[in-house]
């Protein structure tokens, strides 16, 4: 695993390298959810590839910017799910951006999630790793290695609120969950990157970000294998929840298509509480 943690480290230095330097237009090709894919979705893609494709315990890769599986190494242990480059059309404003993993020992579901990793690349690049063992580890880069700053835990309630999705197409308990929260004194933090957005949450301590089904999206948009279950792990091992719509837990998640979406909801245990309460869900 720390095999796979080093590879992670030094391809978080490339991709940021390239975002700072490259072109940030489209290229010519859509990925496998139908999206234009700009040209860094393609080289940050193409970056994680080439590292792992030489690292005997990494069986196969599935990338969000690929249909299918990629078969590397039949006596590997390991199947890494990444999304190379979270949130990139927020590249060209210049905010902050991010590369997922997760990795999954066995079949392709949240319960064989065994570590999960997640880079930011903003001001500073910073890495979050978690393996069942651990708290999920905070480092941050400098001069091209990374320090260990700490170990995070959230605290029981938070003070940040991020409501993702296109809210004229919220469902009207969702409306109510969202605005019973800021007549709380919950303030709004949605940049539109997941990966800048729990971030910011995991480190202040607490809060909730949310990506419900919407009319137009009924499950959502972010992707369970890429996107949602590193994210509930890390969010879990960290001493908060992670639910979908019903209340389950996203680490309970059975995906049937490598690219299939969940509405989700990671957050610390008092505003996790307050949207299964909102949802009628029953503890
Ligand atoms: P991407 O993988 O195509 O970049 O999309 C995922 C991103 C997430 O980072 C973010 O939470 C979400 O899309 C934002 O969507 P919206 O603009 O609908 O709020
Ligand atoms: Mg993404």
């Amino acid at each position: 695993m720390q095999t796979i943690f080093d590879t992670i480290k030094k391809v978080a230095i490339k991709i940021d390298h390239a975002i700072k330097t490259e072109d940030l237009g489209y290229a010519d090709s859509e990925n496998s959810s139908g999206e234009d894919q700009l040209k860094l979705d393609v080289k940050s893609d193409y970056i994680i590839e080439e590292a792992f494709k030489d690292i005997s315990i990494v069986k196969s890769l599935v990338s969000e910017e690929k249909e299918g599986v990629l078969e590397l190494h039949d006596e590997g242990k390991y199947t890494i799910c990444y999304d190379p480059l979270d949130g990139s059309s927020l590249a060209d404003v210049n905010l902050s951006v991010g590369s997922i993993f997760g990795i999954y020992e066995g079949e392709l579901k949240a319960e064989n999630l065994v570590a999960s990793a997640y880079v930011v690349y903003g001001p500073r690049i910073e890495l979050v790793l978690a393996t069942k063992e651990t708290k999920p580890q905070h480092y941050r880069a400098q001069n091209g290695l990374f320090n260990f700053i700490s170990e995070i835990t959230l605290n029981e309630k938070g003070k940040l609120n991020a409501p993702g999705g296109t809210q004229q197409n919220w469902a009207d308990y969702h409306k109510t969950f969202v605005d019973d929260l800021f007549a709380q004194g919950y303030r709004l933090r949605y940049s539109g990157g997941m990966v800048p957005d729990l971030h910011q949450i995991l480190l202040k301590g607490g809060g909730i970000f949310s990506y419900p089904g919407t009319s137009d999206v009924p499950n959502g948009k972010l992707r369970q294998l890429f996107e949602v279950v590193p994210f509930a792990f890390l969010y879990e091992q960290a001493g908060g929840q992670a639910v979908n719509d019903t209340g389950m837990r996203l680490m309970e998640l059975i995906p049937s298509h490598p690219h299939d979406t969940s509405p989700c909801f990671f957050g610390s245990n008092y505003e996790i509480e307050n949207m299964k309460q909102a949802y009628g869900i029953k503890a």
